[in-house]
């Protein structure tokens, strides 16, 4: 296979690339990244010199450069995007022209080059908020509901995948997935931020009550279930990928993060909270269960432990990663 990734500098993308040269040394992979705050070359360091591999600097809304990467393409798996919802709320701009307009330069890119397979990553936000107290899932035909601009702007692109598939006959999958966890995650994000703030000594934000919940999902698992659907999955089908937790909300991570890193609840900070934060998230992903046999791997406590000391042996590339803007990020979302 010869596989275009588009934002493989990124967290789960890099993941991906790092995945799959270890399991089909024999593919060849080209990696698409524009390098803003999000990307890091640094994540891919154990596979930079590897032949099969090879980064090429740039954005997904260039269609020039695009066409040239998928005139050489049989596979491309799109995980570029703006990808943090606190950002959208402050500015939508970026969301709307990555995730949006560089979708659609893709797919046509896709199209006009007859691409075997075009598999977009996509969101469970895409479907919006489940109540707190049901035992409700996000399932197969669960209606779209965004409630942020990130979310509006990734189920935007998943429609336009779609209508890809029902008018040109383009050979598309597309996944949604749930909050991932795991090594190389920009620490923006809850995880990664409470365990970086706590390795600084400082308090751990937690939005308003701290009762909200998300359905954590590996990064690895992740990785696994996209080989699955890349090598198994149903041409123009919709596939959920979720992870083991059941109903754990934020407040008990924190609790479990700062116990595992021998610190107290002192450490944590209630602060203001994200308008229209989704309350809750659960993903029903019984059909790739069924259909490809994918489950989960990794139990959450076990996975969390690695990922907090994944963290602790790379203070280095956590601390390159928290120069520059990001100090400047972290001001304006979280005052000084
Ligand atoms: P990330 O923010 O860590 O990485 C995004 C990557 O895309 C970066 O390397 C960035 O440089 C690149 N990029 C951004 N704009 C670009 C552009 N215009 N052209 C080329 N490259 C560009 O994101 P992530 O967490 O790895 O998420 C990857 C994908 O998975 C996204 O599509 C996201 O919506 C989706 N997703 C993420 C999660 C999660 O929990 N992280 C959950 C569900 C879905
Ligand atoms: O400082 C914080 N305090 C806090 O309480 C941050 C950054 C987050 N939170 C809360 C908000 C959410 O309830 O933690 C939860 C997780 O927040 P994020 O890490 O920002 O993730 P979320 O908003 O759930 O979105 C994530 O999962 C779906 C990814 O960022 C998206 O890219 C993905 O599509």
């Amino acid at each position: 296979m010869r596989i275009l990734v588009t934002g493989g500098a990124g967290f789960i993308g890099s993941n991906f690339i790092i995945y799959w040269l270890k399991k089909y040394p024999q593919d060849t992979i080209v990696n698409l990244d524009a390098l803003t705050y999000a990307g890091n070359l640094e994540n891919l360091k154990t596979i930079e010199k590897n032949p099969h591999y090879e980064f090429v600097h740039g954005n997904i809304c260039d269609t020039q450069l695009v066409n040239k990467l998928a005139s050489n393409t049989d596979t491309m798996v799109h995980f570029a995007a703006e990808s943090h919802v606190d950002r959208s709320i402050i500015d939508a701009a970026p969301f709307i022209k990555t995730n949006v307009e560089g979708t659609y330069v893709l797919l046509e890119a896709a199209r006009k080059n007859k691409i075997l397979r075009f598999h977009h990553i996509s969101t469970d936000e895409v479907f919006g908020a489940l109540k707190l107290d049901s035992k409700e899932k996000f399932g197969d035909h669960t209606p779209y509901n965004p409630r942020s601009p990130y979310s509006a702007s990734k189920a935007a692109s998943d429609h336009i995948v779609r209508a890809y598939h029902t008018t040109y006959n383009l050979p598309i999958t597309i996944s949604n997935c749930s909050n991932n966890f795991g090594p190389f995650q920009f620490p923006e994000k809850f995880i990664p931020l409470a365990i970086s703030n706590i390795i600084e000594g400082k308090k751990v934000p937690v939005y308003g009550d701290g009762l909200y919940v998300r359905d954590w999902l590996y990064v690895d698992d992740h990785c696994r279930a996209i080989d699955l659907i890349l090598q198994k999955g149903e041409v123009g089908k919709t596939y959920l990928i979720g992870g083991l937790t059941e109903d754990i909300s934020n407040i008990k991570i924190i609790k479990k993060i700062l116990r595992i890193m021998g610190k107290d609840d002192n450490q944590i900070e209630y602060v203001k909270d994200r308008p229209g934060h989704d309350r809750r998230y659960a993903i029903d992903w019984s059909t790739i269960h069924k259909e490809l046999g994918w489950s989960p791997n990794y139990n959450f406590d076990q996975a969390l432990e690695e990922t907090i000391d994944w963290y602790k042996h790379n203070s280095i590339w956590l601390k390159r990663i928290k120069s520059g803007t990001y100090t400047e990020y972290y001001q304006t979302q979280y005052g000084k």
